[in-house]
């Protein structure tokens, strides 16, 4: 594999709303980030995926930019962007920024002129449709609950959205939209960032008319004009978000002799706790050996022919300690095993704020007290369908965005350090037993556990490239698997132990029976190699 500069990165993403507040509005800022640098330094992170920070009347968060040119006034200005990038390439940190194009907000300038009239030179930019017999013209569907198509009554024509209806999708059918998205692209590359998170971005060759949204026809023609208009020749780190990705499609994206993306976010591991078919709040019981074989399929998929990110959380996620690990008898080894685990794979790890920490899900009351869209959209759509309040609130607590959203835990301090006023979103009570000032102090922290292993895929070459093999695979407790990397005629050798549960575990393994060198662990000690403790996790370079 030619090597590339993101192979044996770890990147860290910053939702800013949420991270750090500068200057006591309640509000994460570009300020707030750039005081915790020094921090990001400490932990040993290379790259930051910084989610949207442009201009946005914040109806999903930013995820609705209305001037993709300009920063959000709440986060700062132009200047605060450009102090951050210079002051985090001074610590040797790259800014990876979170590129929108398949919708922009209905308050952007693009938008106020298309839905002017029907002949206005902006009305092509979005994507208009005529009634059905007096109904939406088909029953494409919004990921926020309702139909994806919102009637406008200046031009008697519907418009197409397939998040909120305040984020109107692009029509990239136009090769004048396409355009201005690389210019957009351009300019932010020129300003000296590092790459791209492409939000959503396997919607953009949608077909609407055939009711066909993710990897349609053309979607892999428009990323190759994208890759060669703007940052093609340039070394950068891209990285689609793609729910609807299998392996080849993966290939599609990744290899690098297609000229598209670094990497894409697959969600295969996500979606085994959804019933097949059905919708994210839906759960099915999670399945252990299903994730190990999800695990194994996709470290195995590529040769020179792809590359993986690896990831548990993100900022649409549960915190992954509340989901697969246990946040209450089992809170610190849990969340380390579950770092050691993912660590130990061949892919670009991506922790999201808070993660190496071992922040938790949150449970409010109401669903008043939750802030965010995608959870309304729901709610209202499942009273109508006639679930339970009940119900509906039981699926938030565990598979709700505002899980990943609450402010970030510094200290033991009021409102845990993100703000001197009124935080935006609730501080999970929990901050006074994890927060990131102990845990700094603290050698045997989980944020130690992740400083440690960044460190390791910087000293040890077979955890960036060497060959994946699962062992155990029918084991109901046990995940564990090699890395092989052969380095002239001689192998390095990884082995990852992990329990995966609460009840202790002997195992034999000719693996452990071998020389070896423990290189991390979430137990002080190994008591006794064969006996694996509730969530026991290690990492051995074989001898
Ligand atoms: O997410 C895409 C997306 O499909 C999510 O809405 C997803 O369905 C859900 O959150 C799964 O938990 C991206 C962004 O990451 C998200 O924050 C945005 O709301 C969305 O696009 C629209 O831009
Ligand atoms: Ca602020």
């Amino acid at each position: 594999m030619k090597k590339k500069w993101w192979h044996n990165q770890v990147v860290y993403q910053i939702y800013p709303r949420s991270f750090m507040d500068s200057n006591g509005d309640g509000i994460g800022d570009i300020q707030g980030i750039i005081k915790k640098l020094p921090y990001l330094e400490e932990l040993g992170i290379g790259v930051i995926w910084l989610s949207p920070v442009f201009d946005s009347p914040n109806d999903d968060n930013g995820y609705d930019i209305s001037d993709y040119r300009a920063i959000m006034k709440e986060f700062g200005t132009m200047e605060d962007m450009e102090e951050l990038l210079h002051r985090a390439k001074q610590r040797k940190i790259s800014i990876v920024l979170d590129l929108v194009a398949n919708h922009t907000s209905d308050e952007h300038q693009w938008f106020l002129e298309a839905r002017k009239s029907k002949d206005n030179p902006y009305r092509d930019y979005y994507i208009w449709k005529d009634a059905v017999k007096g109904q939406e013209p088909n029953g494409l569907i919004s990921a926020f609950g309702g139909s994806a198509w919102e009637y406008d009554e200046r031009t008697n024509q519907y418009y197409l959205h397939l998040f909120s209806k305040k984020q109107p999708d692009l029509n990239w059918t136009n090769s004048k939209v396409r355009q201005e998205v690389y210019d957009l692209m351009n300019f932010w590359i020129e300003k000296g960032i590092a790459g791209f998170r492409m939000d959503v971005i396997e919607l953009i060759g949608k077909i609407p008319e055939k009711e066909i949204t993710s990897n349609g026809p053309k979607l892999h023609e428009y990323i190759q004009e994208m890759n060669q208009k703007t940052f093609g020749s340039k070394d950068m780190l891209t990285v689609g978000e793609c729910w609807g990705a299998d392996t080849n499609i993966a290939k599609l994206y990744s290899d690098p002799n297609r000229n598209e993306l670094s990497m894409i976010f697959q969600f295969e591991h996500i979606n085994l706790d959804q019933i097949p078919g059905k919708e994210k709040w839906d759960l099915a019981p999670l399945n252990f050996l299903a994730l190990k074989q999800v695990m194994k399929k996709w470290q195995t998929a590529f040769k020179q022919d792809g590359w993986n990110s690896l990831f548990w959380n993100n900022h649409d996620l549960p915190r992954i300690v509340s989901r697969w690990g246990n946040d209450k008898k089992y809170w610190l080894e849990s969340a380390k095993m579950l770092a050691i685990l993912l660590h130990g794979m061949k892919g670009t790890p991506y922790i999201y704020q808070g993660e190496e920490i071992g922040m938790t899900n949150i449970r409010l009351k109401d669903i008043k007290d939750y802030p965010d869209i995608e959870a309304h959209g729901m709610y209202e759509s499942r009273i109508k369908q006639g679930y339970t309040k009940e119900e509906i609130m039981d699926s938030i607590y565990i598979k709700g965005r505002d899980n990943a959203r609450t402010p970030m835990q510094w200290s033991a301090d009021k409102n845990a350090g993100f703000t001197t006023g009124i935080p935006w979103f609730g501080v999970n009570p929990n901050y006074k037993m994890i927060h990131a000032d102990s845990q700094i102090k603290d050698k045997s922290s989980i944020f130690h556990t992740y400083k440690k292993l960044i460190s390791l895929r910087k000293e040890y070459e077979v955890i960036v490239y060497g060959d994946f093999q699962l062992l155990f695979e029918e084991d109901e407790d046990i995940f564990a698997y090699t890395r092989t990397l052969e380095k002239n005629k001689t192998f390095e050798k990884l082995l990852v132990v992990c329990n995966f549960h609460d009840k202790e575990r002997t195992v034999n393994m000719e693996e452990l029976k071998q020389k070896k060198q423990l290189l991390i662990s979430n137990y002080e000690l190994v008591k006794e190699e064969h006996l694996l403790r509730p969530y026991e996790a290690r990492m051995y370079l074989l001898a």
